[in-house]
């Protein structure tokens, strides 16, 4: 009970340190949001199966779904790149022989934006993630000709997207499904203002809500993802999926130092409950990939994991390729630092 004593002005202390950094100019810039995965995050790429595919190689579903968000003052057209889009060559997943065909499709208009649609999301079985209007759609199999290389969608025009009022911009969507063969097809995106070189709409953004991807096949490589907390969060439940029991996630903040959460295994779900403090509504979590360290012989390779996240309602939270309000630190030393007695 005597921390209860001690808590208290501690909490107010802290509360008030929180409050003055609020007030502090913010950057809330995005503007390199549009390589997907993003700079901060430190993931080699997307991976989405061929259907024919096992479970335990590392998709739990043959599909993956990301938005594009354009912010209405952006009133040019713009691209959506897939890099890798065949599967075949390099960096693909192979199993037997490449015999994988993936197909990519991107989604304006109404019935797009997840706010409006939670089967946009693509979370449940049995909803339809296909909501909204088919702009463009290509299938790739094993070909060379796209083989280390991009394909273009485009270009849209912004206003083609969904609009969406809470971020005042206009969303598009891609689904990428696996539609035959086993093979792990691993591509990442960029979204472009220009055709033939990576030029960031400003403001612009990216986000899903079930987060399928590859970690570097070595030791010390750090992956991130980053959750937005909103409005009305108290806690939070996160899933992982064949995370193949190797290393640490830690979930990160402002107020938190690094919480270990639950992992999973081989083909399983690991899953837990995280506290959310009211300082973190608005923000961002920092999920913290880290791989079991060990001689070489014991690196675990071609780890291939799925996140999803949460709240008390069951309403899932998108991880932004872009953190909204910037990388969250742990600043908590600062309500704790102790109070130094003069030198004699
Ligand atoms: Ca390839
Ligand atoms: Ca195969
Ligand atoms: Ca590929
Ligand atoms: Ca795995």
């Amino acid at each position: 009970m005597k921390s209860v004593n001690f808590n208290g002005p501690m909490r107010l202390f802290r509360t008030i340190i929180l409050s003055l950094a609020l007030v502090a100019p913010q950057a809330v810039t995005v503007i390199n949001g549009q390589a997907v995965p993003g700079k901060d995050e430190n993931i080699p790429f997307l991976v989405t199966f061929g259907k024919q595919g096992e479970t335990s190689w590392g998709d739990d579903d043959f599909y993956q779904v990301w938005f594009f968000f354009i912010p209405r003052s952006n009133t040019q057209q713009f691209f959506i790149k897939v890099f890798d889009p065949d599967c075949g060559g390099e960096h693909d997943e192979i199993q037997g022989e490449f015999n994988t065909r993936t197909r990519f499709s991107v989604y304006g208009g109404k019935g797009v934006d997840p706010d409006q649609n939670e089967g946009s999301r693509g979370l449940f079985n049995g909803m339809d993630y296909k909501g909204g209007t088919i702009l463009a759609t290509q299938v790739f199999g094993q070909e060379a000709r796209y083989d280390n290389k991009y394909y273009t969608f485009g270009p849209f025009s912004p206003t083609a997207g969904d609009f969406n009022k809470k971020w005042n911009g206009y969303i598009f969507k891609v689904v990428t499904e696996g539609i035959s063969g086993d093979d792990g097809n691993l591509y990442k995106f960029f979204m472009s203002r220009e055709r033939e070189s990576d030029i960031p709409v400003e403001g612009g953004n990216a986000f899903t809500y079930e987060y399928t991807f590859r970690m570097w096949n070595d030791f010390t490589s750090k992956a991130h993802i980053y959750p937005y907390v909103d409005t009305g969060v108290i806690w939070v439940k996160q899933s992982n999926f064949d995370w193949d029991n190797d290393g640490h996630i830690l979930i990160v903040s402002r107020y938190k130092q690094g919480l270990s959460a639950t992992i999973s295994n081989q083909d399983n779900w690991g899953e837990s409950r995280v506290g959310i403090e009211p300082a973190e509504i608005g923000g961002s979590l920092d999920f913290q990939f880290i791989k079991k360290q060990g001689r070489p012989e014991d690196l675990v390779k071609n780890n291939n994991v799925v996140v999803t996240i949460e709240n008390q309602y069951g309403e899932a939270l998108p991880f932004f390729s872009s953190p909204i309000g910037g990388v969250p630190i742990y600043e908590g030393k600062i309500g704790v630092k102790p109070i130094t007695k003069p030198k004699k």
